[in-house]
């Protein structure tokens, strides 16, 4: 097939910040060491094949407005292989080591069962030859269980056995499919994981089945020998009123509770941490601190709008806040930051996927390195370390040995009396985030 994007060079190079080119990275540099690493290895970038090659920008009001010149095949296997050709010609272009897809996304649902699988075998064995030919890598693999009609309510809690063993005989194959294609991840997102109303629905017994569902995909894994991490994405609302799923400390909590905590870890998204009323640096610490942070769907929603947007990331202080979790983990390991973003509807040409792209790339790669020279330089640490530092002697240090009580600890406020006031100086560390952007 001919190019799909033939007015973009082979490769996006890196320009420099000087750079007026709108098809050069200003700041992603993939050789540039930040620490330890290269940027390329920090960031592991992949794009997302449901948004980037299936997206249509069709909304509630109006039919799609992205004709893809690879979704226009004469029958959907057809497309299917155009969009493989497509999406192996973009991501070589921009640079990028990885790409994630779901089941469906890759291969057309079939008439039968049967016949989806094979699509979906077909079209892994022609994705692991241009893998092979080009040198792109699987960061996760995932499966569909939300579009078709039979998962309205619900795959894994549906109410209907019937439908549950469905779900569970598809993601037995979309879990092969990401072994075969070497998949360093295989993400769980709930999709219609959740309830509408309770004057239909048993919570208790449809949580039972979620945790059944995990534990099957689990026992799965390992009788293939599939080593790839598995990797929860929380996500609240939608498309469900009530998400199980919820954000990040519902997720552990779920896993905590039904013995599963060995066997996952979290796909934070950011446009998902802020529809559950977080930030997402919040959700990330949630699981980072539980040494649960897996990877990342990178994008960001509209503060206007109270729904998942999916748009590119452009606000480098947030990417700073994001990094300053990641890097304090130690990396994101097997996972990467998978642009889970779409273009506005209005953006209908071929040239915006890389524009976009580009975008989100250099604003996270500008909050990478502020986020390593804030911690190069102590900024935050120091002042965190000094604000707690009452508990490194004294009193402090005698209640973290656990030697005090209710009762001696108020035979020393009486003699103590109040405390001083200590300003938390949120608006001076603020102004310091930004200045290292
Ligand atoms: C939906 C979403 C999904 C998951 C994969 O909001 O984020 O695309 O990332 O199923
Ligand atoms: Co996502």
């Amino acid at each position: 097939m001919k190019t799909c994007f033939p007015d973009i060079p082979d490769k996006i190079l890196f320009e420099g910040p000087t750079s007026k080119n709108p098809l050069a990275f200003k700041y992603y540099n993939p050789s540039q060491i930040v620490g330890q690493k290269i940027m390329a290895e920090h960031l592991r970038f992949s794009v997302a094949y449901w948004h980037t090659f299936k997206g249509t920008g069709m909304d509630p009001f109006g039919a799609a407005t992205f004709r893809r010149p690879w979704n226009m095949g004469k029958t959907p296997m057809e497309q299917a292989e155009n969009t493989l050709q497509a999406a192996f010609e973009f991501v070589q272009k921009l640079g990028v080591p990885f790409y994630c897809f779901h089941d469906r996304d890759l291969a057309p649902e079939g008439e039968t069962f049967s016949e989806s699988c094979q699509n979906l075998e077909t079209m892994v064995a022609k994705a692991k030859k241009l893998q092979e030919e080009t040198g792109i890598k699987l960061l996760w693999g995932t499966a569909n269980l939300f579009s078709h009609p039979r998962y309205a309510h619900g795959a894994a809690t549906n109410p209907d056995a019937h439908v549950f063993a469905y779900a569970t005989a598809q993601v037995k194959h979309a879990i092969t499919a990401t072994r075969e294609l070497g998949g360093s991840n295989y993400v769980f997102w709930g999709g219609r994981e959740g309830y509408e109303t309770l004057l239909n629905t048993d919570m208790k017994r449809e949580q039972e089945q979620m945790a059944r569902f995990f534990h099957m995909a689990v026992d799965y894994a390992k009788q293939i020998g599939f080593d790839g991490q598995f990797l929860i994405e929380p996500k609240p609302k939608e498309p469900t009123k009530h998400q199980y799923d919820f954000d990040a400390a519902t997720v552990l909590d779920f896993l905590r509770a039904y013995d599963l905590w060995d066997y996952f870890k979290l796909n934070i998204e950011a446009n998902h941490a802020t529809l559950a009323g977080h930030s997402f640096e919040h959700d990330l610490t949630v699981a980072s601190l539980n040494g649960k942070l897996g990877s990342i769907d990178a994008n960001v929603g509209d503060p206007l709008l109270g729904w998942d947007t999916d748009q590119f990331p452009t606000d480098p202080v947030m990417c700073a806040k994001a990094m300053l979790v990641v890097l304090k983990q130690g990396g994101i390991g097997k996972g990467g930051f998978n642009f889970d973003a779409k273009l506005r509807r209005g953006s209908f040409d071929e040239n915006d996927l890389f524009y976009a792209h580009i975008s989100g790339m250099d604003t996270f790669a500008r909050g990478l390195t502020a986020a390593h020279q804030i911690i190069e330089d102590g900024v935050l640490d120091h002042f965190i370390e000094k604000r707690y530092a009452s508990y490194g002697e004294g009193i402090g240090k005698q209640i973290i040995s656990g030697r005090e009580s209710f009762d001696s600890l108020e035979k020393w406020i009486l003699k103590k009396g109040e405390p001083a006031f200590k300003s938390g100086r949120q608006e001076m560390l603020e102004n310091i985030v930004s200045s290292y952007v």
